[in-house]
């Protein structure tokens, strides 16, 4: 990739210190960029692996394909790394590269206005002076901000309460009963998890999960030698993987039923084995194409949740009482904590950040609860904002690691184009944003996401998922070569 002239150095916010944040940092230094500013609202890196911190939080990603390109982890300890493992390797590469030297931490921006050509940012805790920068990166993650369930009573509950995302490691949960509200990715790996050191766990369950057994293995010291000294197989680990994830589940989203009834057959088979009671069997299958809600991996969950000590509820909710959580059967059930596993308002993206483009339009009003963005990257009216990991990327169950890298190698060929052009700003053409949002409209109607019969955190207020519809491997293909045709330049 061409490298910036040093005589043009844009100042540079980047607005996140997560995964996203930190390979946006390595990338466009090694491209030449230097004035770079990185506002972080907490007071580490790490994004989402600094906010979850509940028990038996772990990737379903093998590693060595959720690693950064260009910090390949040979001393990876599970084929799947839990998640403070993860954490400490986030750490570690943005201490390595001199990311946190460039981080504000405790600095939220909370307001973005472009006054051409420039981008005006405002921040948390300081005064009302705002800073100038030449172009803003939005590195902030999709799933930050938590939803609590709207259920009467949530404050009344005598026990300890919290969502998943803001575990309260004060608490012991050994010896007590636990209830857990939610069946998602994370509930699946807090009851895999807990439930063998509570003294009850009941699982609260709206609706039941496709659950794939998950190909976490321990790595033994020698793998791990070998790998420090035979790296190739940490390349190899993370092509195969990759493929693998593309021509199973990803042709299976896209639309290949042949792979969605293999999916389907692998998943009853997994439940059949591991859960040997009929009754709680037929509790746990879904009534849904599989797929169609991000798939789970885990080989704890069936074994977890099959144990004596735990049950599951599938009566909703009426509301929760001092003691416990009450059904609509009128059934109290008893608990001392209470865990919120109900996931992420995945629609937010950048907001409730308020971002005001060309002519005073504000990015949630033209979002308007359905996010778009022109290859997940670029919005027209919003000149040199970049977003990376914003909407309709090819997210799901990939590697958001490599999806970052190819969106950041994206945006740094767009700075280079706009330096040739002796640019002072660059959009997309408001043409070509609809034409991609048209194509992609029309195509995510074939997924499984959208016809598979469920309710997912994939669908915004569209009514349609917020993904890439087509097979990951084409918007890698996509990303090599940006179309400048696509862009207005100053
Ligand atoms: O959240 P979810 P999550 N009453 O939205 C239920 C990533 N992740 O935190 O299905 C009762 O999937 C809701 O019920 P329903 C991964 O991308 C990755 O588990 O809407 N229940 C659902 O069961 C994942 O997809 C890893 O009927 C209520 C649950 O809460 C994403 O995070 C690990 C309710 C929410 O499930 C989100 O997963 C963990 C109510 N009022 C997570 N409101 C990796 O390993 C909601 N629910 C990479």
């Amino acid at each position: 990739m061409a490298s910036a002239q040093s005589a043009w150095q844009p100042r540079i916010a980047i607005i996140g210190a997560g995964i996203s944040g930190i390979a946006a940092v390595v990338k466009l230094r090694k491209a030449g960029f230097s004035q770079l500013t990185v506002f972080e609202k907490a007071d580490k890196v790490g994004g989402t692996w600094r906010e979850n911190t509940y028990p038996g939080l772990a990737c379903d990603i093998p590693s060595h394909w959720y690693s950064f390109s260009f910090e390949p982890n040979p001393d990876w300890h599970h084929r799947c790394a839990h998640g403070p493992e993860i954490q400490a390797y986030l750490e570690r590469t943005a201490q390595k590269y001199g990311v946190t030297d460039i981080v504000r931490f405790n600095s939220a921006v909370t307001r973005l206005v472009y006054q051409a050509p420039h981008w005006l940012l405002y921040c948390n805790g300081q005064n009302s002076e705002p800073e100038q920068f030449d172009i803003v990166i939005s590195a902030t993650g999709i799933l930050h901000r938590t939803i609590m369930p709207a259920i009467p009573g949530l404050d009344d509950f005598a026990g300890a309460s919290f969502h998943s995302a803001h575990w309260d490691h004060s608490v012991d949960y050994h010896g007590k009963r636990i209830g857990v509200i939610g069946t998602g990715s994370t509930s699946c790996q807090i009851v895999g998890a807990v439930t063998k050191d509570a003294q009850h766990l009941t699982l609260f369950q709206r609706t039941a999960q496709w659950v794939m057994p998950s190909p976490q293995k321990a790595y033994s010291n020698f793998t791990r030698w070998l790998r420090k000294v035979w790296p190739f197989r940490s390349v190899l680990s993370k092509v195969v993987w990759r493929a693998y994830a593309e021509n199973t589940l990803g042709r299976a989203n896209a639309g290949n039923k042949a792979l969605v009834k293999l999916i389907d057959v692998i998943a009853r088979w997994h439940l059949k084995k591991y859960v040997p009671d009929p009754v709680l069997r037929a509790k746990l299958t879904p009534d849904y194409v599989v797929g169609c809600k991000r798939l789970i991996y885990s080989s704890d969950f069936y074994p977890a949740i099959s144990r004596e000590n735990a049950s599951v509820v599938t009566e909703g909710i009426e509301r929760i009482e001092a003691e416990g959580v009450r059904t609509n059967d009128g059934v109290l059930h008893p608990l001392d904590i209470l865990v919120l596993a109900t996931g992420f308002d995945a629609s937010s993206f950048i907001l409730p950040t308020q971002v005001i483009g060309e002519n005073g339009q504000e990015l949630s009003e033209v979002w308007d609860g359905s996010p778009r963005a022109h290859r997940a990257v670029a919005m027209p009216g919003f000149p040199n904002f970049w977003m990376v990991e914003g909407p309709t990327g090819p997210i799901g169950n990939f590697s958001l690691i490599a999806i970052s890298e190819s969106q950041v190698d994206y945006i740094i060929r767009c700075l280079n184009e706009m330096h040739a052009r002796k640019s002072a700003w660059m959009a997309p053409t408001q043409e070509a944003f609809k034409n991609y949002n048209e194509a992609m409209n029309a195509a995510v109607v074939n997924t499984s996401w959208y016809h598979g019969g469920c309710n997912s955190w994939y669908l915004d207020k569209s009514g349609l998922p917020n993904l890439y519809p087509w097979l990951s491997s084409r918007y890698f293909k996509e990303m090599k070569t940006p179309d400048f045709s696509e862009f207005r330049f100053s």
